[in-house]
């Protein structure tokens, strides 16, 4: 008879709603996320079309991300040089562009607009590769990047990280 009774007094403790029946809700997975895991991105160009080779990338707010640039393409720096630059939210785009565009002394990346800017690879020549390691903006929302050699970013070389 003693067990009857624990065999109640234990189901009465479920009922009543004791940690016993809801084993989930005290968890702290459940109330913390993991923050996602670092993810690398590889993107390519070449001289053939004047585009990354990934135009979109899906991160979370304040994950790190490394992005990795190769130009695959053969002509000259000065005549089809390439970098990639990220740009804040509130950045006018095509202001960016077109000061960043006519500042070849600089590497096409004005220092002056620096602080418009989450990111950057410095400008590639042919066979070059560069890299860049940043943690995700950690508000959500859509970020533009692109190359600011003159032109390019006007003939498709841009794409968007999209924060969510
Ligand atoms: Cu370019």
């Amino acid at each position: 008879m003693k067990t009857t009774a624990k065999v109640f007094a234990t189901l009465f403790a479920l009922a009543a709603g004791g940690s016993l029946a809801f084993p989930a809700e005290s968890s702290p997975a459940a109330a913390a996320p993991a923050p996602a895991a670092p993810a690398t991105f590889e993107i390519t160009v070449n001289d053939a079309a004047m585009k990354f080779s990934i135009a979109k990338i899906a991160a979370h707010p304040g994950q790190t991300l490394t992005i990795k640039l190769k130009n695959n393409g053969a002509q000259p720096k000065d005549v089809m040089g390439h970098n990639w630059v990220l740009l804040k939210a509130d950045t006018d785009t095509d202001a960016y562009t077109a000061t960043a565009s006519a500042s070849k002394s600089e590497g096409f990346e004005p220092k002056a607009l620096a602080a418009q800017v989450i990111a950057a690879i410095p400008l590639l020549g042919p066979g070059q590769s560069g890299e860049v390691t940043f943690t995700c903006p950690a508000t959500p929302g859509t970020y533009n990047y692109l190359c600011t050699f003159p032109a390019h970013a006007m003939l498709g070389m841009k794409g968007v990280l999209i924060v969510k």
